[in-house]
Order: structure tokens, then C-alpha cells, then sequence
């Protein structure tokens, strides 16, 4: 069905959705949900409108912790808005019904397991520490998105958006159900042209990621735990002397001493800032985890300075809730209060000052091992502040680990302010992108995890969390040698790109498996430190306009209705096609993609991608390196695959990688250009923003063609001429 076609029935369907609910209640026994009239709606911007539920106005709406800022809206909704939601209530609870056109299909919805297209799943809105995906088969995870992206078979787009916290349940059967144990709250529709507009759309609404220091993009090694300290140095000293690309090591729970929070571990880590010095002298940036419970011990002075400010949740009787986690016995600061926010963000200034580059935040859903469900009770008090009201732990559960998120960000970015901040989370919500990036949690060492993997970081691109990706290799159990190689030559092309391990499980460090893999490891590795241009210019895109970098198939032609479920093959950006060894008849997109060799022997090793370039697309790409601190762009690459007319652009993204001087021009975004002329390509600078000076460099031309690979070179800022009848290999 058209959209507009839908238009014309937009006043009936909501009613009628809301009556053929409430029969499906009845024969499930269920209490009713009873009609709510739509109080308000109005437009916020081009295609987005807000609408209210009767007894919500605009003044009396609730803070969104979601949005970037309270809908103001700019006038009357048009009179043919196609979608209507329509609103009900049952008790406590409160419901929102969407009608979607026949023929949609359905995404976002967060991090979720299961295939990429979402149409029929039902999910929980409850962030749970869920080791390999087991608890409630797998329907709830550690983040929320309340999020949904369709797209109708004409390759139009909307997006809709329940605007609560509290724990909720969203089905996707024939429409769209999002059901809260909260009050009734605010939804926002986005309709527009295409599902890469309703993106941007979302983005407008939610923000976007703010630009990663160009590091977070290089390949990051992890284990629970590298200790004591000189384990760390072997891990950082094996991966120079065996020349595999490495910008990060990560300290996990062991480093601390006793698992206090903002310590170290005297006997093991009794020297943090000297480990830090090394790990930089070799290149390496390292990440420290942070939990956020805080041991109950009247000797640690972390505990000590909370209670004295009492930033703890409370429990139902007013008193600061215990519970057990690693330390034993911990209290849990309550991070909607804007005291205890800024209290947590300034215990990182002596932290980062040992030369601790990011901050891992783990467990925060929160994870409570002794209580109900493995978190806090729900009647436990969260006391708010400023424009948040207080509530329980139902309103604040889904948001505890993105307020944590937060602190840990204001706290990192105080403490090291001419720096990017990086901070990884595990639990967050819809619009927790503007705070960290995440990874999907303890996975497993498994086929299936890995090929689950696509589709779940694909679907948090697109809920607005471009900055994600799994465990690489799988976290719980052993790999086999053939697993652990396909992961790595898939994982590469992941946004977030780390490899960790459970306690107790082998190594898997990309050599513990043997010569065969390693050089898998190191040929995968080399491809993605080779197309970090690119990758970097994508996220530089994504932080302006919330494009995911990872995207799925189908948005590469949205109206081919064979792609729509495609989640083995996916898109890195526009321009770059990644189809795994393992993908079984994969639906790939029409029109020219080719084949690309990036480093020598990757097109005859057995666990490599293929991939392919869009024709039409330039791609830029850098020197291997091993390590983001090394100059990469003499000479700078630019692979050129032309179109049917014979031509080819693309972009790229430099600038000095971390701090903030691209925020006052100090970058160079350049367009180029490639056109064919009679027996030649020559290309050009076609446009170039930002007063970065131009470096004086050579640029290497690579021309990918059918009948092999035409090359020349030039100076970066002149036309540069290659024949194309001569070399090529
Ligand atoms: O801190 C230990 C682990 C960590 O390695 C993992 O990545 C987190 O998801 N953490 C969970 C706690 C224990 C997991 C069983």
C-alpha cells in the first residue's frame, strides 16, 4: 500500500487498530487497554511531528533523556500526515499503536538478536546483563532503543520513536506496538523520503556521535584480564614485534585492587602512570574499566566521599541500596542526580591523570548479582534533579547506564580537556550515541554469534549508535582456528573493532592460533588500517548527520525488494561492499561493485572478504601502519572505480586526529574527482573545505577496472593523468 493511499484511511486506522487490540486482549485474558485520544500534535520539523497523549501538553511533557532537546513544535501538523499513532492506557500502563503500510519492513529496535528485518519480533525494553544471550531467550539485551525504522516497498522511510524510559515491550506484528509500564509520553514520527533521510531525521532529534579521536578507530586488544602489569607490556611488545596493527590495549576488572573503583592494584598495577608511558612510547593507547558499583568499605575513600554527599540510590525505605557485585557488598550512585553526576566525573581527574586514555564502563544496567532479576529492585529511589523528577528504578532502569555514560564522558573531558574523550558502554539508551560507544556484551565463540553479529550491529546503526560493534572472536568459550580467522577478516570492517576473551578461555590474541591464522589476522588487520581514511571520513559524516557507518545491504537500492533482508553481506559506508567467506547466497546489490585487492595476498587467502567497491566511488586509502601515531596518507591512495559514464568521486576526512582544532577549521574535507577522457581517467581536486594546508604529497592512483588495475601518480592538488592502456596488473 502507497503511502498515499494510507493518508486517506489515517483517521479510521488508529481507531480501528485500538479496537482489534483490545479483542486480543480479551481472548488473552488480558485488562483491556481503553482508547486515549491524541491531546496534541504538531510538526518539529520537515517530516517529523510530535504527538501528545490527552493529559499531556507541551508544558507539562516530560524531560526527555532520548532527545537533544524539548520539542518545540513550528506549527499544526499538515493535514495529510500519513501515520497516526494512536494511543491507549490499561491500568498503570500505557501503550502507543502505530498502523504501518502492507509491505514494510521493519529495523532499528536496538540491540537485538535475531535477523536484521524486525517485522513480527516482540522485544523487552529492560537492559540486562545477559551473558551469551540466554536470559529470556535472548529478547532483551543491555541497551534500549524504543526506536523503529520503516521502510515502505516504494523505499520511502519513517521512523517512529516512544519517548519513555521506563521498562516497555515492543512488538512488531501487523503495526507497531510499543507498550509501557510507565505513563503515558510523547512519540515523534519522522516521515520522510528515504530511510537514509529518516536517519538524518532521527539524528536531528537524538544528535549525533560526537567525533572519535582517530585511535578508537585502530584495532583494540582485550582479555579478562591482562595482569599483572608486565603481561600488559608482552601483549603491547608481541604485537610490534610480530608487525600486527594495534592502537589499543584494554585493562579489564583485575587491574583494580579488590575491585574498587578508581584503584589500582598495589602488587600488580603498582605503577598505572609508568605502564601507561610504556604502552605510549610503543603507540598504544590504553582503556581502563570502570564499574559502577562502589564497595561498601569504610576505609576506601571513594565510598567514604559518597556517602558524605549520600550519592547513592536509595532503596524503597530511603536508606542507600546494597548489593552484591564483584567487590562484594556495593552502594550504586544515583546518576540522575546532578550532584552525584558531577561527583562521579571528578573521581576521574586523578584516574586519567596516571596517562589513562579512555574509560570502559561495564555492568551497568545496572548488574546486581543477589537481586530481583540480576539488578536493582524496581521500587528502589532515584531522587532526579534539574529537569529530571524523582522516580524508581522502573522509570531509571533503561537509563542508568546511559547517565553513567555521561558523567564518565564530562569527567574524561574535564580531566584532559584538549582531548577527545572515549568511553565504551555496555548498557545505554536511544540517544546514549552523544556519550560513548558500545559493544554488544558477552557474546560467544560460537558460528552463530557470528553471524549475528552483522545483523545487531546493523540494527544499532540503525537506532542511532553507529559506534558499536561484538566481541571480536567471540567472548565466552574457545574458538576454533578456522572461527576465530573468519571473525577477524569480518570483524575488520565492524566500527568498533576489538578482540576480548572470557576468563579462563585460550588465547586469542590473532597469533594464538597458529602461523595460518595469524597471517589471516595480519592480512585483515593491514585492510582496515589501509581504509582507515576512509573509515575515519564516514564517522567524520556520521558525527555532522548521524549516518551509520555500517550499513545495511538494501541501502545501496531501497526500492529491491530481494535486499531487504540481506544481513550477511553489508556496506561499510556508500562505497564498500563487504560479503564474508561464510555468507551463503548472499543478496548483493545491483549495478557495478568490484572485487578489490587492498594488500598483497588478500584476494588468495581462504578466510578474506570479498570486497567490493561501488562503481562511481573513489575511496581513499592510507599506508599499513602499525599504529594511528604513524603517518599514513604519503602517499595517499585513492582507489577509483568508475561508473557507467566513466566517472568516480569520493571524499576524504584530515585533521589532527584528536583534540578540537577541526572545530575551528583546522581539517581539510577534499572532493575528488575522476573522469574519463578518450583514453585516459584524470583526476582532480574538485572542491576542498577547512584551512588545514594542503599536505605536498603524492597521490597514488589505483583505477580498478574488469580488465585489471590501471595505476599513476601525481602531486596532491594537481590534475593527475592515467592512461589507461598501459601498466596494470
Ligand atoms: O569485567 C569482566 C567482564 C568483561 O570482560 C566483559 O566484557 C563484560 O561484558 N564483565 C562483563 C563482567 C563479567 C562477565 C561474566
Amino acid at each position: 500500500m502507497a503511502a498515499g493511499t494510507l493518508t486517506h484511511r489515517s483517521r479510521l486506522l488508529p481507531a480501528l487498530i485500538v479496537l482489534l487490540a483490545m479483542n486480543l486482549q480479551r481472548a488473552a485474558g488480558e485488562e483491556p487497554f481503553t482508547p486515549l485520544a491524541t491531546g496534541f500534535s504538531g510538526q518539529i520539523a520537515a517530516g517529523t511531528a510530535l504527538f501528545l497523549p490527552s493529559g499531556l501538553t507541551l508544558e507539562t511533557m516530560p524531560a526527555s533523556l532520548a532527545l537533544l532537546q524539548r520539542p518545540r513544535p513550528s506549527g499544526p501538523l499538515v493535514a495529510d500526515y500519513p501515520l497516526q499513532p494512536a494511543f491507549s492506557r490499561s491500568g498503570s500502563r500505557s501503550r502507543v499503536t502505530l498502523a504501518v503500510p502492507r509491505g514494510t519492513s521493519l529495523y532499528g529496535t536496538g540491540e537485538v538478536t535475531g535477523p536484521l528485518l524486525r517485522n513480527g519480533r516482540t522485544i523487552a525494553l529492560w537492559n540486562t546483563d545477559n551473558f551469551q544471550y540466554e536470559a529470556d531467550g535472548g529478547r532483551r539485551l543491555y541497551q534500549s532503543h524504543p526506536w523503529v525504522l520503516g521502510v515502505r516497498p516504494d523505499g520511502s522511510a519513517f521512523g517512529m520513536i516512544a519517548d519513555s524510559t521506563w521498562a516497555a515491550e515492543l512488538s512488531l506484528g501487523d503495526g507497531i506496538v510499543f507498550t509501557s509500564d510507565g505513563p503515558p509520553f510523547p512519540v515523534i514520527i519522522i516521515d520522510l523520503g528515504s530511510p537514509q533521510d529518516v536517519m538524518r531525521g532521527l539524528a536531528a532529534m537524538i544528535g549525533t556521535i560526537p567525533l572519535p579521536p582517530r585511535w578508537a578507530l585502530g584495532y583494540q586488544q582485550c582479555r579478562w584480564s591482562y595482569h599483572p602489569a608486565a603481561r600488559v607490556q608482552a601483549i603491547a611488545d608481541e604485537f610490534r614485534r610480530r608487525r600486527i596493527p594495534c592502537d589499543v590495549i584494554w585493562m579489564d576488572i583485575d587491574y583494580m585492587d579488590g575491585f574498587r573503583v578508581f584503584t589500582f592494584n598495589p602488587s600488580e598495577f603498582p605503577d598505572p602512570r609508568g605502564l601507561d608511558g610504556y604502552l605510549h612510547n610503543l603507540g598504544f593507547k590504553s582503556i581502563w574499566m570502570i564499574d559502577p558499583g562502589v564497595k561498601v568499605d569504610a576505609g576506601y575513600r571513594v565510598y567514604n566521599s559518597g556517602s558524605e554527599g549520600d550519592v547513592w540510590v536509595h532503596d524503597a525505605k530511603g536508606a542507600p541500596f546494597q548489593g552484591g557485585v564483584w567487590p562484594g557488598a556495593c552502594v550504586f550512585p544515583d546518576f540522575t542526580r546532578p550532584e552525584t553526576r558531577s561527583w562521579w566525573a571528578a573521581n576521574y581527574r586523578e584516574f586519567m591523570a596516571q596517562g589513562v586514555d579512555g574509560v570502559w564502563n561495564d555492568m551497568n544496567e545496572p548488574s546486581v548479582f543477589d537481586g530481583p532479576d540480576k539488578t536493582m529492585p524496581r521500587d528502589n529511589w532515584h531522587r532526579g534533579g534539574g529537569v529530571l523528577p524523582p522516580g524508581p528504578h522502573a522509570q531509571y532502569h533503561n537509563a542508568y547506564g546511559m547517565l553513567m555514560a555521561r558523567s564518565t564522558r564530562e569527567g574524561i573531558a574535564a580531566a584532559n580537556p584538549a582531548k577527545r574523550p572515549f568511553v565504551l558502554t555496555r548498557s545505554n539508551f536511544l540517544g546514549g550515541q552523544r556519550y560513548a560507544a558500545t559493544w554488544t556484551g558477552d557474546n560467544a565463540s560460537t558460528w552463530d554469534f557470528l553471524k549475528m553479529a552483522v545483523p545487531m550491529t546493523l540494527n544499532l546503526g540503525l537506532s542511532g549508535q553507529p559506534f558499536n560493534g561484538p566481541d571480536l572472536g567471540g567472548f565466552a568459550g574457545n574458538p576454533t582456528p578456522e572461527l576465530w580467522g573468519q571473525w577477524v577478516a569480518m570483524g575488520v570492517f565492524f566500527p568498533f573493532c576489538r578482540g576480548h576473551a572470557v576468563k579462563g578461555s585460550v588465547d586469542k590474541e590473532p597469533w594464538a592460533f597458529g602461523p595460518e591464522v595469524e597471517s589471516a589476522a595480519r592480512i585483515a588487520l593491514d585492510r582496515r588500517y589501509r581504509l582507515l581514511p576512509y573509515i575515519y571520513t564516514l564517522f567524520y559524516q556520521s558525527s555532522l548527520d548521524g549516518s551509520p557507518v555500517m550499513d545495511p545491504v538494501f541501502f545501496a537500492d531501497i526500492r529491491d525488494a530481494a535486499l531487504r533482508a540481506e544481513d550477511q553481506a553489508f556496506l561499510l559506508g556508500e562505497d564498500m561492499l563487504v560479503v564474508p567467506r561464510w555468507a551463503d547466497h548472499p543478496h548483493l546489490p545491483g549495478g557495478i561493485w568490484r572485487s578489490v585487492s587492498l594488500v598483497e595476498g588478500d584476494r588468495g587467502d581462504k578466510y578474506q572478504v570479498d570486497l567490493k567497491v561501488r562503481g562511481g566511488a573513489i575511496v581513499p586509502l592510507g599506508r599499513v601502519i602499525q599504529n594511528t601515531t604513524e603517518e599514513s596518507l604519503d602517499p595517499l591512495t585513492l582507489l577509483v572505480s568508475l561508473d557507467s559514464r566513466g566517472r568516480a568521486s569520493g571524499r576524504l576526512f584530515e585533521d589532527a586526529g584528536d583534540g578540537y582544532g577541526y572545530e575551528d577549521g583546522d581539517y581539510l574535507l577534499t572532493s575528488y574527482q575522476a573522469e574519463t577522457r578518450g583514453e585516459t581517467v584524470v583526476v582532480t581536486t574538485e572542491r576542498a573545505e577547512g584551512r588545514r594546508p594542503r599536505p605536498n604529497r603524492t597521490i597514488v592512483i589505483e583505477i580498478v577496472t574488469e580488465s585489471g588495475t590501471f595505476r599513476g601518480s601525481g602531486i596532491d592538488g594537481q590534475p593527475i593523468i592515467v592512461p589507461l592502456h598501459q601498466v596494470r596488473t
